[in-house]
């Protein structure tokens, strides 16, 4: 099974996915997610001009020489653009190692360890009463764990609340904030950090009052705080026995976690832009996290999430891989399959993507009261309708940024 062609496909259906699409000599498609969100077209030319060259001719079913080729023959190694770009690889030769083989892509990681993957969304509110709204709205959707992310007084624009959170909500289908907006120019928020501390528990005080003790409840501190704020913060959330806290210090500094750990029983996740198991080296050593963020996209693909998550699981951590829109269908899919077959599953985030995706992407993925299948089809299960992603060309986004109120530039 050689390599005959390879191609990356860009297309803005919805928001921007870049996909690398594998064909070989016995004409098998494999494909692979490389959507780096807002920095796009720079994994499209790691591809098409330094990598897709070297893939031609090799053999398909080499999924770990070729891993260890293109790692350690660029010299340079790590880097989001450079794991995105091997991860689309790796999960494009799984997908068509699992077709070759007829099997659905878990059995060959080990088959099925549990019978579904337990989701959460995103729910989220400029105030309590819209909170709530989009709380409701995710519950009728059958989610069992919800991400709360609210507005602040006296803050404008903040991350995870949507500008119209409960209109998007009622669609199913456009309910969480576009962190990534189509536009020349990132967008500017702002942001109070002793304001957040102040006002997040008692978020959280209403929405258990309203909604009860058992729901698993999550939230995202997105790299806010100093390594003190986040203990402060995880303290003053223990009554509300949080599923996780995430990302609540800015990530490259993982000593920082020792000291939040110090301080505070709040489970804590982190990962999202991390890329490889260097980043998590001490973290995982010496347990300063409950849950690896990673999304197989951005960390080199399933053989290398795969490797940090059996790390973590001989020191109790478990999954919990990063799914916001920005993960295309075929992304989301190589994590549910890693999901199934791993015994350190957690959780696993996911937000519906839009209608115009949807046409993009055909999925055999299921959604069921709250829990996720990635379905029996061989390969990932997804497949890609080439005339479909032509009709949307690529388009100029940007995360937006953070300021404080004295105008100094904040982590987002
Ligand atoms: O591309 C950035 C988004 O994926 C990120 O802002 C979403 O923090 C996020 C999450 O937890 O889904
Ligand atoms: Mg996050």
């Amino acid at each position: 099974m050689k390599i005959q062609s390879a191609e990356v496909i860009v297309t803005s259906p919805d928001r921007n996915f870049v996909t690398l699409k594998l064909t070989t000599d016995d004409g098998l498609t494999g494909l692979g997610d490389a959507t780096l969100n807002g920095r796009e077209l720079s994994v499209v030319s790691y591809l098409r001009d330094h990598v897709v060259p070297l893939l031609i001719g090799r053999d398909a079913h080499q999924i770990e020489d070729t891993w260890q080729f293109l790692y350690r023959s660029a010299y340079w190694r790590r880097g989001p653009v450079t794991m995105a770009a091997i991860a689309a690889v790796d999960v494009a030769l799984w997908d068509l190692k699992a077709k070759a083989a007829g099997m659905p892509l878990y059995q060959l990681l080990g088959g099925a360890s549990r019978t579904g993957l337990l989701a959460y969304g995103h729910a989220s509110g400029k105030d309590i009463p819209e909170l709530f709204d989009s709380v409701r709205s995710h519950l009728e959707q059958g989610y069992q764990a919800i991400r709360i992310q609210t507005g602040v007084p006296g803050l404008k624009a903040i991350y995870g609340v949507a500008s119209n959170a409960t209109a998007a909500g009622n669609t199913g289908k456009r309910y969480d904030h576009e962190p990534a907006q189509r536009a020349p120019l990132p967008a500017e928020e702002d942001w109070d950090t002793r304001a957040y501390l102040r006002h997040l528990p008692g978020v959280f005080e209403a929405v258990r009052n309203e909604f009860g003790a058992d729901i698993p409840l999550l939230h995202d501190g997105h790299h806010r705080m100093t390594p003190i704020q986040a203990a402060k913060l995880g303290k003053s959330l223990e009554p509300y026995d949080l599923f996780w806290l995430e990302d609540c210090t800015p990530a490259e500094n993982q000593a920082a976690l020792r000291l939040v750990r110090q301080h505070t029983t709040t489970p804590l996740a982190i990962g999202e832009v991390f890329n490889t198991v260097w980043d998590y080296q001490g973290l995982i050593t010496e347990q300063l996290i409950d849950y690896v963020r990673s999304a197989v996209t951005h960390t080199g693909g399933i053989s290398a999430l795969r490797k940090i998550l059996d790390f973590a699981a001989q020191y109790q951590i478990k999954s919990g891989m990063h799914g916001p829109t920005d993960i295309s269908p075929v992304g989301m899919a190589a994590a549910m399959h890693l999901g199934l077959a791993i015994h350190n599953f957690g959780i696993q985030e996911y937000m519906k993507h839009g209608a115009l995706t949807d046409s993009v992407f055909q999925q055999s993925f299921t959604f069921t009261d709250g829990m996720l299948h990635p379905g029996d089809q061989p390969g990932l299960g997804v497949s890609l309708d080439v005339d479909e992603a032509g009709k949307y060309p690529y388009q100029t986004a940007y995360l937006p940024y953070n300021r404080l109120h004295d105008g100094t530039v904040h982590d987002w």
